[in-house]
């Protein structure tokens, strides 16, 4: 062999290395326009690894060998999208699979089923849920003969994928560790037995998110903890008319990925209140936590395993969060507690202010008129986009939706604001709020007596 024939096979060599090295996988997209719904659901399976968080290999069905960065000895999340009707991939893929990964060093593998989500039929959509859970558990059982545990697997399903987990789970005798429905789909699922939807006997824990019950979610428990987010069917900041094109289809429904991805970044956390209804938990019925004991009330999201075993032992349990408009998403909550010394009764609404660190936010506790009777404590929740960590004034308003002729007056004997997870307290003494007139003060630090 010539030196330079040897040369130019060593160059192929490294040219062919270097390819295959940065041959990075994207998730199909199609365009619907072009006939290609066939038989085939062509799951493709996306690998990301802490070894190069951006760029995908393809992983084979059956043999792993050609991919070392793939190690069952760590744990692997798999995420499995929804109904897709135009065929582009979901715009919040690649960041999903990057804060899994900048949280835990584990094996994320994106699970891409276009081809059979994208369908203008979402009947055929639906049908293809069955199929693609067959074709994934085969894959899952093929990770077990190579030494992963089951224990370490995390399915995390959106809509139409959240199903798609459970039966996957129910393939595998719900032996998996956690799945995550995100917004769990309710067309052609409700009213499904349990063995035709996600359920609580799917895997060991199965916590689920719901985000527009009225629409493309699905309304009851599916999990061992229910999380309704702002009560579960519409969603704040989302538009509430059709003329908004077709987020005013998906906002509610996406809303749930956006919400899960601030809790894995640790952006701030919410906590789910058990209540039996939405309504219940607005006024403030709900915000006890001690059959949780010292850690409160069950965080929303990735973290919600550390109530695993307690959440476990109670079966099913339902809860209430409210977020903000945009992210970070969560809130601050505080109970309120109002007693006035007024003869008659008075029906109305309170809207709080605080101030601090040269920040204000406001909560304007109006989903209904609250009743405030003389010598009675009245509790109210009020809930703030924001946490102002010292509070250094508080302004008050008391209006009855009287805007002509305002004329009551709430004769304030306390009212105490209580941060829930803080727990501190701030007071005022006697004060008196004139209808629609706006007071600002400097709370104190409340007295402990009994009124
Ligand atoms: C990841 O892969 C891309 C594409 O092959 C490459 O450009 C980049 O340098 C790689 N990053 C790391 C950290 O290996
Ligand atoms: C989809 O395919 C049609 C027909 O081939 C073409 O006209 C159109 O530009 C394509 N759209 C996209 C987004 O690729
Ligand atoms: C799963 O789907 C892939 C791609 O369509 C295919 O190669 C593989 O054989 C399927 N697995 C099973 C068990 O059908
Ligand atoms: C698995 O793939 C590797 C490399 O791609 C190949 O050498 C090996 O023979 C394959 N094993 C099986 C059982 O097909
Ligand atoms: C696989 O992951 C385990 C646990 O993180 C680690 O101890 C082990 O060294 C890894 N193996 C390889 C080949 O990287
Ligand atoms: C699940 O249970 C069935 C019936 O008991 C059994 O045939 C099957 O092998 C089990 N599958 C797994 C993955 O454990
Ligand atoms: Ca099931
Ligand atoms: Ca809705």
């Amino acid at each position: 062999m010539f030196l330079w024939q040897y040369l130019l096979t060593l160059l192929l060599l490294i040219t062919v290395q270097i390819c295959k090295a940065q041959r990075c996988e994207e998730f199909t997209d199609l365009n619907l326009s072009h006939a290609f719904i066939g038989t085939n659901l062509n799951v493709r399976l996306l690998l990301y690894t802490r070894e190069n968080v951006t760029c995908a290999a393809l992983v084979s069905h059956t043999n792993f060998s050609s991919h070392p960065q793939f190690n069952l000895s760590r744990r692997t999340a798999f995420i499995i999208h929804g109904y897709r009707p135009t065929g582009s991939p979901p715009g919040w893929i690649q960041k999903f699979s990057d804060m899994l990964l900048d949280r835990e060093d584990m094996n994320v593998i994106v699970v891409d089923w276009n081809y059979g989500a994208a369908n203008v039929n979402y009947f055929k959509a639906v049908e293809n849920t069955y199929k693609a859970a067959d074709n994934l558990t085969a894959f899952i059982k093929i990770m077990q003969e190579n030494g992963a545990s089951l224990n370490s697997i995390h399915l995390i399903g959106v809509s139409l994928g959240a199903h798609i987990a459970g039966f996957i789970g129910a393939n595998l005798n719900g032996s998996i560790g956690r799945i995550t429905g995100l917004d769990a789909a309710g067309p052609l699922y409700t009213g499904n037995p349990p063995e035709k939807r996600l359920d609580p006997t799917d895997a060991q824990f199965v916590d689920v998110l719901h985000t527009d019950i009225d629409g493309l979610g699905f309304r009851e428990p599916l999990g061992h903890i229910d999380f309704y987010a702002n009560g579960g069917t519409d969603q704040p900041g989302c538009p509430k008319t059709i003329f908004s094109g077709s987020s005013y289809f998906k906002c509610d429904h996406q809303r749930s990925v956006m919400l899960f991805l601030d809790s894995v970044d640790r952006t701030c956390t919410s906590r789910g209140f058990p209540c039996s209804s939405y309504k219940d938990f607005l006024n403030g019925n709900c915000l006890n936590c001690e059959v949780f004991g010292a850690e409160g009330c069950p965080v929303f999201g990735y973290d919600v395993t550390k109530w695993r075993d307690v959440l476990l032992k109670l079966g099913q349990t339902k809860t209430y969060f409210n977020t903000n408009k945009v992210s970070p998403y969560c809130t601050t909550s505080y109970r309120v507690e109002v007693m006035i010394w007024n003869q008659d009764v008075r029906w109305g609404y309170i809207t709080v202010k605080l101030h601090g660190n040269g920040k204000e936010t406001v909560a304007t506790i109006n989903h209904r008129a609250s009743q405030f009777q003389k010598f009675t404590e009245t509790k109210l929740f009020a809930q703030f986009d924001k946490d102002l960590q010292s509070v250094k004034k508080m302004s008050l308003k008391f209006s009855t939706g009287n805007v002509l002729k305002p004329k009551y007056k709430l004769r304030v004997l306390r009212i105490r604001l209580t941060h829930l997870e803080r727990k501190e307290s701030l007071c005022r003494y006697d004060v008196i709020l004139e209808e629609n007139k706006e007071v600002t003060f400097r709370p104190i630090p409340c007295e402990d007596s009994n009124f």
